[in-house]
């Protein structure tokens, strides 16, 4: 086994290769809102909190991707035991709270790593810990990092490499950022690599606007707990009440947008810099793209991966793809 970077351990924890990822924050969180239209970038909703949250939208009912896909992976894995029979391991991208692994690590036997990548390093030490304790075969070892870069990872020398990146998370990038990451990926994953993804499908926009609006809040507060976490973390004093959960689909653009909407006219403190917002003014914190089957195999194609084979879930409400180096 390549270890290739440095290796930090507490006494209870899985041995965790940390590549300190909150370095950027302020610097990003600064230039996205002094932009004419305030932004500020999704991968920053998952401190502790916000993958609680994200966590509790994967279990509501008008959250569709995750319970469409969680139902898809099972008929998935069946396929890929046939395929993929040698010693492998398994590398997942934004693993979070590694419920959607446990399907592929049942069905197939010759697993014998599981490389997990999050930003969010206590949630990932804690689900490590538990999905270790289930696969004791499994050699699993957790990255804390940003899977958008490319990463020299501590992985055993296997006959197939499997990245996985379920929930399309993809769908977080502009179509721009999504081919990169894929090329990325490419590199991370070897020249024999594969990537099993997981990608929302196009549909009416009525059923995208209750997934993103749902009746309990939750999604909101997901929303809003980006403010909080940028007072805690950056010495700001947003008063996350006074912004406005707002998600629709943009169907110019193929995306859902979220935004969080000021409901008066303000300046905020942010690390001792003024920001104002005017009434109805938003900061725009997250866009989720849907593909049709053709364009997402297209887009792959652009980054140098081959689509293999494919799965659409009941009524084509979600598309899981096993793309191949080419
Ligand atoms: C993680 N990601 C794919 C989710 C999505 O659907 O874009 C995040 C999310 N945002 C609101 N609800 C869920």
């Amino acid at each position: 086994m390549q270890n290739a970077l440095p290796l930090t351990a507490t006494e209870h924890s899985l041995p965790v290769f940390d590549y300190l990822v909150d370095r950027d924050f302020a610097s990003d969180v600064l230039a996205g809102l002094s932009q004419q239209q305030k932004q500020l970038q999704p991968k920053y909703f998952y401190d502790q909190q916000g993958s609680r949250y994200f966590d509790q939208i994967c279990a509501l009912k008008e959250y569709y991707p995750y319970q469409t896909e969680l139902a898809l992976l099972p008929k998935v894995a069946q396929d890929l035991a046939q395929r993929f029979t040698g010693d492998s391991l398994i590398v997942e991208f934004g693993a979070g709270s590694l419920v959607k692994v446990k399907p592929l690590l049942q069905a197939l036997p010759g697993i014998r790593q599981f490389v997990p990548i999050d930003i969010s390093g206590e949630h990932l030490a804690l689900a490590c810990q538990q999905l270790q304790r289930d696969f004791p075969a499994v050699a699993v070892s957790p990255v804390v990092g940003d899977f958008c870069t490319t990463l020299t990872l501590p992985v055993m020398p296997l006959q197939h490499c499997i990245g996985f990146f379920p929930g399309s998370t993809i769908g977080n990038f502009t179509p721009a950022q999504a081919r990169q990451f894929l090329c990325n990926a490419r590199q991370t994953l070897g020249p024999d690599g594969w990537l099993l993804i997981g990608v929302d499908t196009k549909k009416s926009p009525v059923y995208l606007h209750q997934a993103y609006n749902d009746a309990a809040g939750i999604t909101a507060r997901f929303n809003r707990n980006i403010l909080t976490r940028i007072n805690r973390e950056l010495d700001a004093a947003f008063r996350p009440e006074t912004f406005e959960h707002y998600a629709f689909y943009n169907a110019g653009q193929s995306r859902v947008e979220m935004h969080l909407v000021s409901t008066e006219e303000q300046v905020v403190d942010v690390f001792g810099t003024a920001v104002a917002f005017s009434v109805g003014e938003s900061i725009h914190t997250e866009n989720s793209y849907k593909y049709s089957p053709d364009e997402f195999m297209q887009l792959a194609a652009t980054a140098g991966w081959h689509t293999e084979q494919h799965w659409l879930a009941d009524k084509k409400l979600f598309a899981t793809y096993l793309l191949r180096s080419s």
